[in-house]
């Protein structure tokens, strides 16, 4: 059979405006998965993959990190988008040599990522040459020499920049890495540099492990469950599942959101009868808060508890957690009663009325679960925010117990495996010895690159060969210029990738494309099928299996590019057995399980029929392995986003039809926006007190402290409930505007979420 991408690119003059839609989910929602699986890879292929997602003996679903349940498994455990998402990798269309013959360079990077993504899977390893004008066909050992050889030329490792996207299975991350750290560098940037840092580096120092202490389990038994800065309804719809179970057990759910997002308020849970007629509504209460506004309103709910625990001493603050296993507390108790409701009210644009209904929430459940994502994360002061929602879970005792914790949701589906298994610029020096003794090899000490840094690096040429495993480097990334620049300057640049995308045409003098199998293609050895593992957003480890027929024979595994890379660069003698790892992935586990903290016997356990779950010391047995031995209060100076006058705040959100730099449609369904991608949502007021009028095309220019600015072209005009002074817009459409020291303070991660614009008038129509 043979499918075509379409060859029209995107028309933004068609785009249309609809109202939001009030509910989640639903009948649309399984049509809509549907139509696009068949579309791309016909009835039969649907059938087959569709059955086997997130089953115990199938594959993990490319999706999001969202956890499988550990009991009852629904015949689909997958959702709308986890449909799409395997829609996209199992397509039938293909990107072929004759593809690339026929379209040039140039010619391809004048179409959108969406247009690039469209074509199809990647078929064959394909080689520029600097002044070609297109790709052309290279064999596989040709082009592991190149790699090798430009990696010799060097004068030093650190000069080589290593980055990976969070898709990658836990084998090829810990065989990467060591291939990484075999050649001398730590340079291993990664997507969760952009994504969940700011958690970890505000967890790591809150509690002394940078993942989340609850699982799905947790869920069912919270009485309190606040959803901060997260949008499930289009990121993680399967977690909706969990909210309404929750919820019909009692649990009471409150959104934070500077946006009304369709799944919190109204959800119709498709995989039950109740779910195609009526629809619940999940929050109980939606704080629509401004950009910026969280760690303000934390503040202020820890002065509220302390004062409700003045009112009836020994109900609100957990005195016994607090003394056996807190440090710090009388400096916040200080520093919390002294906050300033006034600055909190402009900070949030919350009422004093909202802000206390909240509080008293916290002061009486027993069982308090908050949950965020990037709202918080890409935030200037994210990791201070996230600090101070966990130093209120401390305040009531909230970690290691049943039903109650901290729980950032992951992104990409292995993206907390990739960190598990070793892909940190800062890897502690403990998972180095081990390394070290494992392998007979002398692993660099000195930091490397993360993902900001390495942008900074490559533009000031101090590195210039750039390997991508997996990912969409150029999209994902902030100062889409200065990036694009940086790339350029690179003498070689090669992407490991499933799909076409904007990395492969912003390419160093050089560049390499090594097409990839994906999580649901079938993996041979010798004949012998080969499974990988992955660990979700709530630390369980499983494996997956693909079974599809690959959709070219030229494809190979992520660990075999690694291992192929490895021995053509290290040569046949070396420590590392890369050619025994090649043959049988069961010998990359047993190494995993000598090497890697909690993974002992993992090639037993991993085969369990859930998995396992790693060990997480707060949560197994409220260990704290933090400097001070205890969970730390931390003390932050209140810090929010102002609008400066005739400014907007902007952030850079997905759409409900998009994974991160993948565009699989042009239809926002739940925001009503549909058949283009270049809106900005701006309050009704905000658009006429702008002197503007709505579906007008503006260009949006953001202005940066050093009087730099930068600027996106024709964009149309959105009216919409977000909170007055603050826009959003899709990403990575407006990443040009994200200037590359924008930063968050602690994390490093770009400042997706608050940008400072202006709208000018659109200077082409
Ligand atoms: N279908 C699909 N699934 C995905 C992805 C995808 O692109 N498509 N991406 C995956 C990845 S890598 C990730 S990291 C996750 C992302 O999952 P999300 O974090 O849900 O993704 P965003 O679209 O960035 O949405 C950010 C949300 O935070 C809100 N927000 C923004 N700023 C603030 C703030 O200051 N305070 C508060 N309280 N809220 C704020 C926004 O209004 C929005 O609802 O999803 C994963 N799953
Ligand atoms: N402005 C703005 N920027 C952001 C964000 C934001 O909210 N706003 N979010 C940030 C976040 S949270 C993240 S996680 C990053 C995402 O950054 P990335 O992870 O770099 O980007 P993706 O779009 O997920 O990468 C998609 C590409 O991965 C390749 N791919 C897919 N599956 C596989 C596979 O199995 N193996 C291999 N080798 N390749 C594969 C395909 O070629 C596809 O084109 O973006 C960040 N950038
Ligand atoms: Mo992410």
């Amino acid at each position: 059979m043979h499918r075509n991408g379409p060859t029209e690119d995107i028309d933004e003059s068609a785009l249309s405006v609809s109202a939001p839609k009030e509910q989640a989910a639903g009948v649309t929602a399984v049509a809509v998965s549907l139509k696009r699986a068949v579309d791309e890879m016909g009835v039969i292929r649907t059938a087959r993959t569709l059955a086997r997602v997130n089953q115990v003996h199938g594959f993990d679903c490319p999706g999001c990190a969202w956890p499988e349940p550990t009991g009852h498994r629904r015949p689909a455990e997958f959702c709308e988008n986890g449909a799409k998402a395997v829609a996209e990798e199992a397509t039938l269309r293909t990107v072929t040599p004759e593809f690339f013959a026929a379209h040039s360079i140039d010619e391809l990077a004048g179409k959108s990522g969406y247009w690039l993504g469209q074509q199809g899977r990647l078929t064959h390893p394909m080689v520029l040459h600097p002044g070609d004008t297109h790709y052309s066909p290279i064999e596989w050992d040709d082009a592991y020499r190149l790699v090798a050889d430009h990696l010799g030329a060097l004068a030093s490792p650190n000069e080589a920049v290593f980055y990976t996207s969070g898709r990658t299975s836990n084998e090829t991350a810990f065989l990467y890495q060591l291939l990484v750290r075999s050649f001398g560098t730590n340079n291993l940037p990664d997507c969760s540099n952009m994504c969940h840092e700011s958690s970890g580096a505000a967890l790591v120092s809150s509690i002394g492990i940078g993942k989340g202490s609850v699982s799905i389990d947790d869920f069912a038994a919270a009485d309190l469950i606040i959803v901060a800065g997260q949008n499930p309804g289009t990121n993680h719809p399967r977690m909706l599942s969990a909210l309404a179970d929750a919820k019909s057990k009692g649990a009471k759910i409150v959104a934070i959101n500077p946006l009304p997002e369709t799944g919190l308020l109204g959800f119709r849970d498709p995989q039950t009868v109740q779910g195609f007629t009526t629809g619940v509504s999940i929050a109980d209460d939606f704080l629509q808060i401004r950009l910026g506004g969280d760690m303000a309103l934390f503040q202020a709910l820890g002065r509220l508890l302390f004062e409700a625990e003045d009112r009836a001493p020994g109900t609100v603050v957990d005195r016994e957690f607090v003394d056996a296993h807190c440090a710090g507390f009388d400096e916040y108790e200080k520093h919390a009663r002294a906050v300033d409701f006034d600055a909190v009210l402009v900070a949030t644009g919350l009422t004093m009325a909202e802000i206390e209904r909240t509080a008293q929430r916290f002061a009486e459940s027993k069982n308090i679960i908050i949950c965020w994502a990037m709202g918080l994360t890409q935030q200037a002061h994210g990791v201070a925010t996230i600090e101070e929602a966990t130093n209120l879970l401390l305040l009531r005792g909230m970690i290691g117990k049943p039903g109650a914790g901290v729980c950032p949701v992951r992104g990409h589906s292995n993206v907390q495996g990739d960190r598990t298994m070793g892909i940190w610029e800062k890897m502690p020096d403990a998972f180095l010895d081990a390394l070290d003794r494992e392998f007979g090899i002398a692993s660099p000490r000195e930091h490397g690159y993360d993902t900001v840094d390495a942008i900074r690096a490559m533009r000031d040429g101090r590195a210039s060969v750039f390997f991508g495993m997996g990912g969409n480097f150029v999209s994902a990334t902030p100062d889409t210029a200065v990036t694009e620049a940086a790339l350029r300057t690179c003498a070689l640049t090669v992407q490991v990738s499933t799909k076409l995308n904007r990395s492969h045409v912003v390419h160093g003098k050089t560049a390499l494309i090594l097409p990839t199998l994906g999580r649901t293609d079938e993996d041979l050895r010798d004949g012998l099928k080969q499974q990988v593992s992955v660990e979700d957003s709530m630390s369980m480890v499983h494996l997956s299996t693909g079974r599809l027929k690959p959709v070219s024979k030229h494809l190979r595994s992520e660990i075999a590019i690694v291992c192929d890379l490895a021995l053509t660069l290290f040569g046949a003698d070396h420590p590392v057995p890369w050619a025994r790892f090649r043959r049988d992935y069961d010998t990359i586990r047993d190494a995993i399980s000598r090497v890697v903290p909690g993974c002992a016997d993992y090639n037993t356990r991993v085969r369990a029929r859930n998995g396992f779950v790693l060990p997480h010391p707060p949560r197994d047995s409220r260990e704290f392995r933090t400097g001070t031995g205890k969970a730390n209060f931390a003390v932050n100076e209140l810090t929010w986003t102002p609008v400066p006058e005739g400014r907007l705040i902007l952030q850079t959100i997905r759409s409900h039809d998009q994974y991160n730099t993948t565009i699989y449609g042009l239809d926002d369904r739940y925001r009503g926006v549909h058949g283009g991608r270049k809106v900005v949502l701006v309050h009704p007021e905000d658009i006429t007190a702008l002197g503007f009028a709505e579906g007008e095309l503006v260009d949006v220019i953001s202005e940066w402290t050093d009087g730099t600015e930068r600027s996106v072209e024709g964009f149309r005009l959105v009216a919409y409930p977000t909170p007055r002074g603050n826009a959003a817009a899709y990403y990575p459409e407006t990443n040009p505007l994200v200037p590359l020291d924008h930063v968050a303070a602690r994390s490093n991660t770009p400042v997706s979420k608050s940008v400072t614009v202006r709208l000018e008038r659109a200077r082409h129509e």
